[in-house]
């Protein structure tokens, strides 16, 4: 890790533009989600303005091609975008990171795009936890808009998820998806939904499973808009970009925006309390554990053998570590 004045110098130079150094500080965040407590107080004025798109679904339902044509809309009507996938589960993606490389290729060449991935790997706090202090970098170094990518449909995802402004969910037509996706959890964070591959048989029908799943769910008032797309020749991306924007656009957005932003620096602080938390109760669960006070390695012991039942014990446990402070 640098020292503190290199990192503030660093810091000062992605203030200044300075791409080399956002992506240097994105290494170090991924890697130390925690040093963004040095680097926060320099650059906690000058974010706040980007419209964070999350866009998530099922592997392989066209999220990389989506942001890809995204971009391109975003930057036809002048915005700078910033593309960061965040890929919770493996390091392997060596497929889908060079299918990938093929599809942004447009981009490369424009200063007005920036595209990066982030993994698991190596990060001792969390995907959430990078996710939230990367995107806090990308605003502070001024892009209009971010496109966070997740890939798959698990808890880590719905963390990641929970850094966007607006959150879209790919699916695509096929038997299964819709009822996978609202098991996952998606169906509830999704304020726009996109049934991507309609050239494939079933869309219409897929788009009539979503709606009619949403009306059980939701109290009809608001229901989120159902996009159908073909990403890999663009059909429908610039449609989904009007509705995003109406979303951001809303008159009751700007009042909005603020208490949004609360409840997302409340939310991180969630995951991240609890990520710490596992990690405490992990560690002090380990088998005889030397540290443990006597009354919590008697009472773990307890639990263990039988004698006393962990609903109760819970209470004990939390207790015990209140009483410790
Ligand atoms: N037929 C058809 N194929 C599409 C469409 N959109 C994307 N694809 C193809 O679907 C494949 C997967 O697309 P990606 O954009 O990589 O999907 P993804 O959701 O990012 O995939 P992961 O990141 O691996 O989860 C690629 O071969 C795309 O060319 C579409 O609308 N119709
Ligand atoms: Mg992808």
């Amino acid at each position: 890790m640098p020292s503190v004045d290199k990192l503030q110098e660093e810091v000062t130079r992605l203030l200044d533009g300075n791409i080399r150094s956002l992506s240097r500080l994105i290494t170090l965040i991924e890697s130390t989600p925690d040093v963004l407590g040095l680097i926060y107080p320099k650059i906690r004025n000058t974010g706040g303005k980007a419209h964070i798109i999350g866009i998530t679904g099922p592997p392989g339902a066209g999220k990389s091609t989506l942001s890809s044509t995204l971009a391109t809309h975003i930057r036809e009507s002048g915005r700078t975008v910033a593309i960061l996938a965040c890929d919770p589960s493996s390091p392997f993606t060596g497929g889908s990171v060079l299918g990938d490389r093929v599809r942004m290729q447009s981009h490369y060449t424009d200063p007005g795009v920036f595209i990066r991935s982030i993994s698991n790997r190596g990060s001792s706090g969390g995907l959430s936890n990078s996710t939230y202090g990367i995107t806090t970098l990308l605003e502070a170094f001024g892009f209009d808009v971010i496109l966070l990518e997740t890939v798959g449909v698990g808890q880590t995802e719905l963390d990641v998820m929970k850094n966007s402004d607006t959150v879209v969910v790919v699916i695509v037509p096929e038997s299964g998806d819709a009822i996978q996706t609202m098991k996952a959890g998606l169906m509830e964070i999704a304020d726009i939904f996109v049934v991507n591959k309609c050239d494939r048989a079933g869309a219409d029908r897929m788009v009539r499973d979503v709606r009619s799943s949403l009306q059980l769910n939701d109290d009809h008032s608001d229901l989120a808009p159902i996009v159908k797309t073909r990403a890999d020749v663009g059909d429908g991306v610039l449609e989904l970009l009007l509705e995003i924007d109406t979303l951001r656009g809303n008159p009751e957005f700007p009042q909005n925006i603020d208490r949004l932003r609360s409840a997302k620096r409340l939310d991180a602080l969630r995951s991240s309390v609890l990520l710490e938390m596992e990690s405490m109760l992990d560690t002090i669960l380990t088998k005889d554990n030397p540290e443990n006070e006597p009354a919590l390695a008697s009472l773990i012991n307890e639990v263990e053998i039988g004698q006393k039942d962990p609903i109760t014990a819970a209470r004990a446990l939390l207790n015990l570590i209140k009483g410790n402070k």
